[in-house]
């Protein structure tokens, strides 16, 4: 097969493909010989090519001039800009008033050398980044309950052999598809796939049982279902003893989640749960597996833990086959969160207040300990603060689009509005660019080579196919030329993403994710190395004891729930054919031809009492605004709840209705619960602006 190897830009699987033709005509199949996708791509792959020729792909920075308009400008006026917007709200606020805002979509180079530039050429602890509205639940429950985070410790290819799997709030069928056919050879095996999921969604459609939990319960179905699992004698008592501590405490709040509870608590009827136990406690392999439905709350830690108390009880993790895994997201979701763009963290997955990691890293970067700033806020906190005193005044976003994809955000906008100085680096003109004082054009996925970090912790070689338009440039580049107007070039020697990666791999040496030992030459060559092992836990734990850590998590309930005024719930998510804030995937004909519009699903019985059938147009009203969608009515929606997609900007945008409570730990905001109102009719409702789709 011919065409340069490289990887999707899209999600977490990271699908390996190949690619031929040119930027105007590329031709993408799939690489049949990476393991994760064997071949297969979802829609979104096989149209990545659109984004690189496309008709409004930025190709010269922009910035924007005194009558308010942004402009094309030359590389040298936009950093010039830039380097002054940055000292600026220095010169006022001091090194903490200007923040960055990071990506889990940046390669770990980018990742990598943005929070250098943070820590040593702006010598700000402003540094956060979208994996704090993403995978900070379950890292953070990983931490605390097994010692370390990698999404799945294991390769997906052991979904196929597991005997029962829990599927908790992730759609893969639709946010990750090429991963279905280990769930369907599983299946042909004679395993059995539970899905908890207020909806019955693609995923759903395809198991054997469907927990219809309602939103924000997700604590007590996990409590319920280990409560049976004790009843029956079917938790694993040897591994409990020998290879985990504090179990006796959990046993205790467990034992009073009997299943009438649970079905008053979580709406899951007795007997789906009694079904659900009698498959788990059959089953001699389990896999449990969390995405973002149960960890988008403001108790994603606690709902996440409670999940794996239940695979530790049964004595799964660190078996074969079996385990607790969360299935990541973006596409470096992974080592995006292990490299230091995260408020309180190191290369190598290290902490900013641990005086041997400071040391380890200063080493590295050629500086003094002391001058490394200490953590910072997290990504809402940090957005959330602009306009107070001790906000920042200045924000250097990279590889995100807030204005669509942050809770609240009508607030967020609002907020990014009064920054005093705001630059934003893309493909395209997104929402967020187009509220910015400069905007950089940057350098695509199949333009530039660089290492991401898979769902399976598996860390792979992109390779550049294309040149680059001509006056775009790479992030590193951009991250360079910056430090070196800030007068810190001799830190960022190099702009070459071998030389960043080598330097990444010294810096993360002896932390808990280390690449010490990678190079290109040996990722290209392997097709991808997972850090840490292939498989996790075989034999102890990396926590001070070796063993697993139960933890205990009372009935917890979102922060909002349905009341007179907004009596249903409000849960949000996506769909196949968009990627996150839709900059990229809204461009692309065929996949805006698939999901043209954001859809609010609802069942038959809200519509019918609401007088709406498919295609209506609705409002959606939450205390923080309301959003237009289009009705899609279904019955695989609990009646109590309505769902709808991010992925729009505007009027569409269902961020101007979700809320901005935070988990306490994780900083994670409740994506996935709200007390929403239906509103029939557009009348109660004027558009401001016209930002509906591209
Ligand atoms: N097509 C597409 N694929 C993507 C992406 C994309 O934008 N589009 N984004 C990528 C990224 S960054 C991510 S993080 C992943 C996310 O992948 P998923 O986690 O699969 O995606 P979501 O649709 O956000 O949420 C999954 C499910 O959670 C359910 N849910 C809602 N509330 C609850 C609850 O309280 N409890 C439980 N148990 N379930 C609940 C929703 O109904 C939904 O079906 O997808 C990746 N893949
Ligand atoms: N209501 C609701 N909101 C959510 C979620 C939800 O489930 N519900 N999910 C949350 C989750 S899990 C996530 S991950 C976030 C994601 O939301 P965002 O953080 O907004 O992520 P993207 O839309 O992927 O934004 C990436 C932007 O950067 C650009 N970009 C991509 N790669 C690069 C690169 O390498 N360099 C540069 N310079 N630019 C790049 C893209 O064109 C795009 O404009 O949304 C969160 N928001
Ligand atoms: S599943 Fe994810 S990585 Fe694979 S082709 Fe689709 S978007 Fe790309
Ligand atoms: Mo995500």
């Amino acid at each position: 097969m011919s065409g340069v190897k490289t990887h999707c830009p899209y999600c977490a699987l990271q699908c390996g493909m190949r690619i031929e033709g040119s930027p105007q005509e590329p031709r993408i199949a799939g690489d049949p010989d990476f393991p994760t996708n064997r071949g297969a791509l979802c829609v979104k792959g096989w149209s990545a090519g659109v984004t690189l020729a496309h008709p409004e792909r930025l190709t010269t920075p922009l910035v924007r001039n005194v009558r308010g308009f942004l402009e094309p400008a030359t590389w040298d006026e936009a950093i010039a800009r830039t380097v002054e917007g940055f000292r600026e709200a220095r010169a006022q606020g001091g090194a903490d008033a200007v923040g960055v805002f990071g990506s889990g979509s940046l390669t770990n180079e980018k990742a990598y050398y943005l929070g250098k530039f943070a820590r040593v050429a702006l010598g700000t602890r402003m540094i956060d980044y979208n994996g704090r509205f993403c995978m900070s639940s379950a890292a953070a429950a990983s931490n605390k309950a097994l010692g370390v985070d990698r999404g799945l410790p294991f390769p997906l290819a052991d979904i196929a052999q597991a005997d029962a799997i829990l599927l908790v709030g992730s759609n893969v069928a639709e946010t990750m598809p090429p991963l279905m056919q280990y769930f369907e050879a599983q299946r042909a095996r004679g395993g059995k796939l539970i899905v908890v999921d207020p909806r019955r969604s693609s995923t759903g459609l395809a198991a054997d049982l469907h927990l219809r939990l309602a939103p924000g319960s997700d604590a007590a179905v996990a409590n319920g279902l280990l409560h049976l699992l004790v009843r029956a004698g079917a938790v694993d008592a040897k591994y409990i003893r020998e290879r985990t501590e504090g179990f006796e405490a959990v046993r205790a709040v467990v034992a009073s989640y009997w299943p009438e509870r649970v079905e008053s608590l979580a709406g899951v009827p007795q007997a789906d749960l009694l079904r659900a136990a009698q498959i788990l406690a059959h089953a001699e392999t389990v896999m449990v597996l969390t995405g973002r439905g149960p960890e988008q709350q403001s108790h994603g830690v606690e709902n996440a833990l409670s999940y794996i108390n239940l695979a530790l009880a049964m004595g799964m993790v660190g078996k074969r086959n079996a385990g607790y895994g969360c299935l990541t997201g973006q596409g470096n979701g992974q080592g995006g969160r292990e490299h230091g763009q995260k408020a309180d963290q190191l290369p190598g997955y290290r902490r900013i207040d641990d005086p041997a990691a400071r040391a380890h890293v200063a080493g590295v970067w050629g500086i003094d300990p002391e001058s490394i700033p200490g953590p910072g806020k997290s990504a809402y906190e940090m957005l959330d603060g602009i306009g107070e005193a001790e906000g920042i005044r200045a924000l250097f976003v990279m590889g995100s689009n807030p204005v669509v994809s942050a809770p609240n955000a009508r607030r967020i906008e609002a907020r990014l509005r009064e920054l005093q100085f705001l630059v934003v680096s893309d493909f395209f003109r997104s929402e967020t660019a187009d509220i910015a004082d400069v905007v950089f054009p940057a350098a695509q996925w199949a333009e530039e080579p660089g290492t991401t970090t898979n769902v399976e912790g598996r860390v792979i070689l992109r390779r550049r196919v294309f040149d680059p338009p001509q006056a775009v440039r790479t992030d590193l580049d951009l991250l360079c030329e910056l430090a070196a107007g800030l007068g810190k070039g001799e830190f960022f020697p190099s702009s070459d993403p071998e030389r960043v990666f080598v330097e990444l791999c010294r810096a993360s040496a002896g932390g808990p994710a280390d690449y010490s030992a990678m190079s290109y030459g040996e990722l290209d060559a392997k097709g991808g190395v997972h850090w840490g092992g292939e498989r996790l836990f075989h034999e102890r734990f990396p926590t001070p004891s070796g063993r697993a850590r139960f933890h205990v998590v009372h009935d917890v309930h979102p922060f909002e729930e349905p009341n007179e005024s907004y009596p249903l719930y409000l849960t949000t998510g996506r769909v196949l054919a968009q990627y996150q804030s839709g900059t990229q995937t809204r461009r692309v004909p065929t996949l805006a031809k698939v999901n043209p519009e954001p859809l609010a699903e609802m069942h038959p019985l809200q519509a019918r009492r609401h007088g709406l059938s498919d295609g209506d147009a609705v409002i959606l009203a939450t205390r923080r605004g309301r959003a237009r969608f289009s009705v899609k009515v279904t019955p695989n929606i609990r009646e109590d709840t309505v769902f709808v997609p991010f992925h729009w900007g505007g009027v569409g945008s269902a961020n101007r209705l979700t809320q901005d409570a935070l988990d306490p730990t994780s900083r994670m905001p409740e994506f996935k619960v709200c007390a929403v109102r239906i509103e029939r009719g557009t009348s109660a409702f004027e558009p401001k602006n016209k930002e509906h789709g591209t």
